[in-house]
């Protein structure tokens, strides 16, 4: 009997507007990767993220900091089995955002009570990246180009990208972060010149062992 050999899953993360998405979708086109966004917003509890995220039909007073930590983490959960299966079956996943993601937009929130091991603790046990790219970008610092969602303000942003990396640089380190996570800087970069790099790291990955899944 022939064993699948199973698919490769890759997460991109970053602060808003790094291009994450962007590159996502070149990735899964290019190169026949399935393709996963968080928070995917299509879901019940997606629903519930959107109207939260672009503050309509949204009185700002219905969910708790807590509360709407949970169900981004909830909808990671949501598709967990479907993206499992999938890596079984011998499909390659790009990730366009994860848990880091989860972890660093409510750390920088800095609630009282919410620290690193309340937020990661409800991402325990979702299957880890076999890469992490991180994308920087330090030419928007003015941040004309965000939008209008609740966490795209400039204070904001700065904040996530301290915590993103303290979570990079120390809390990872140890057993995760030598061989599985990358960061690339964008800053002035056009989007193929980007592509060069993630496909580059994407394929690199791609063409070593799979080995049997390890979880956060
Ligand atoms: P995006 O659709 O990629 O622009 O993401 C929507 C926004 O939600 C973005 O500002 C990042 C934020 N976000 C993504 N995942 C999480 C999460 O798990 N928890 C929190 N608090 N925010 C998240
Ligand atoms: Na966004
Ligand atoms: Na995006």
């Amino acid at each position: 009997m022939v064993e699948t050999k199973r698919g490769k899953l890759i997460l991109i993360e970053g602060l808003d507007r790094t291009g994450k998405t962007t590159q996502c979708e070149l990735i899964s086109k290019r190169n026949n990767y399935k393709y996963y966004k968080f928070p995917n917003r299509e879901t019940p509890i997606g629903k519930i993220i959107n109207s939260y995220l672009s503050q309509q039909n949204y009185d700002g007073k219905t969910l708790s900091d807590q509360s709407i930590h949970l169900l981004f983490s909830s909808n990671r959960w949501e598709l967990q089995e479907e993206m499992k299966k999938n890596l079984l079956d011998g499909k390659n996943i790009m990730l366009d955002r994860y848990v880091y993601s989860g972890v660093a937009y409510s750390l920088a929130k800095g609630i009282e009570g919410m620290d690193y091991e309340w937020c990661f603790g409800c991402d325990r046990g979702l299957v880890k990246p076999d890469l992490t790219i991180f994308l920087i970008n330090n030419g928007n610092a003015d941040n004309d180009g965000f939008g209008d969602e609740i966490y795209e303000k400039k204070e904001i942003q700065a904040k996530v990208r301290q915590v993103f990396e303290t979570i990079f640089t120390e809390k990872e380190k140890k057993e995760y972060i030598k061989d599985h996570f990358k960061q690339l800087d964008v800053t002035g970069l056009g989007i193929e010149e980007v592509y060069e790099k993630v496909e580059s790291f994407v394929k690199e990955e791609a063409n070593k062992d799979s080995t049997n899944f390890i979880y956060f």
